[in-house]
């Protein structure tokens, strides 16, 4: 089913609103939801009151394309690990983070590190990934033990502890190559990433308002205005917005623009970085970038890390991406233990000597049944 997000004429928009009413019903009178097929079983079991109240009383102009999320201030500001004084957070950094929803830079690798690793990524990100098939900047730590290394660096993992706890997983890394010329990634945000497919979640958090999942953003190349380096909206992590369907804004192919405030939009604040330092933040707070105005590329990769107690794909075979236009299958896909031990272990996974030798990995472990 075509679920793109766009702005459709009233004769497609009438069948649809009598089709998602039934699906609400549906899910409200507790009807079997096995006979469904897939795509409306998905909306059936995945969107919430909130998302079919929002999509329906608009007559199908506006949506929530992520699954809505409501995030509390920590009534008491604590780190939830220990960690070496290097890599300690203060207090006023950790209220920082829990006030905009993204804090750096940090300092993680030397700019002679950063520089050899350029050319390894550039070659990676043109072939084929040995994980999924085709070409995609996406897990590419899969094959590259130098990434999985540079993922695990404390300067990132000790950091992230003190916000997520002590036992932290990896679920995806990205190759981010801007090119000379290259177009904005515009204003996005993200909660349990069903804006993907923007029918299944791929993390499933006991509780949806949490903050359950980082972004950890690391600079190839030095970013700053010039090139398109990242932007927040601060704050904006509190809650995740709806969409309005058509509109300038869009993300990648999709045609919506996502719903913020004038004010908002003015306290945007950039992050230039140097090479080999990083940003963390909530895929939740509005980021994005701006233009590469120059005539260098600009190279990043990030990783996005949960806690162990945080399931992801669960019983998948493969993920759809709407926008990258691609079908991931998951067989050769895990997540990774980044920090700390894995008690739950509710997702595949690939164990750490396999991600530390080259080439894709031959033994993925099953999730504990
Ligand atoms: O690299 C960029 O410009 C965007 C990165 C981003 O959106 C992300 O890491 O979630
Ligand atoms: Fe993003």
């Amino acid at each position: 089913m075509n679920m793109k997000p766009k702005l459709r004429p009233l004769w497609q928009r009438l069948p649809i609103m009598g089709g998602l009413a039934g699906l609400c019903a549906w899910k409200a009178l507790g009807l079997p939801r096995k006979i469904l097929p897939r795509d409306l079983k998905s909306i059936v079991n995945n969107w919430d009151y909130e998302m079919f109240s929002m999509i329906l009383k608009s007559g199908v102009l506006r949506a929530f394309i992520d699954q809505p999320c409501y995030f509390q201030q920590p009534k008491v500001i604590a780190p939830k690990a220990e960690v070496a004084p290097e890599y300690r957070l203060s207090h006023d950094q950790l209220k920082s983070f829990y006030t905009n929803g993204f804090i750096g830079p940090f300092d993680a690798f030397s700019p002679q590190q950063m520089q050899n690793f350029r050319n390894e990524l550039l070659e990676v990100e043109n072939t084929k990934s040995e994980t999924y098939g085709f070409v995609t900047p996406r897990d590419r730590h899969f094959e590259m033990p130098r990434l999985w290394n540079y993922m695990k660096h404390p300067a990132i993992t000790e950091r992230i502890a003190q916000i997520l706890g002590p036992d932290l997983l990896t679920w995806r890394s990205q190759i981010f190559y801007k090119g000379p010329g290259s177009p904005s990634i515009q204003w996005h945000q993200a909660s349990t990433f069903m804006v993907e497919d923007y029918q299944d979640p791929a993390i499933f958090p006991p509780n949806l308002n949490d903050i359950f999942q980082l972004t950890v953003w690391v600079a190839v190349d030095e970013t700053h205005h010039d090139n398109g380096c990242l932007r927040f909206l601060p704050g904006t992590h509190n809650a995740i917005r709806p969409i309005t369907f058509g509109g300038e804004e869009g993300f990648y192919e999709a045609d919506f623009s996502l719903e913020y405030t004038k004010e908002e939009e003015a306290r945007a604040v950039e992050v230039p970085v140097k090479p080999g330092q990083f940003i963390i933040f909530t895929e939740r707070c509005i980021h994005g970038s701006g233009p590469n105005t120059t005539d260098r590329h600009r190279l990043a990769f990030n990783l996005r890390v949960i806690p162990t107690s945080v399931p992801v794909y669960t019983d998948k075979k493969y993920y759809r991406s709407v926008y990258n236009g691609g079908k991931y299958h998951l067989d050769k896909w895990g997540v990774a233990v980044l920090r700390g031990e894995d008690r739950y272990k509710l997702s595949r996974t690939i164990p750490d000597y396999e991600l530390e030798r080259t080439g894709v990995a031959t033994e993925v472990l099953r999730p504990a049944a």
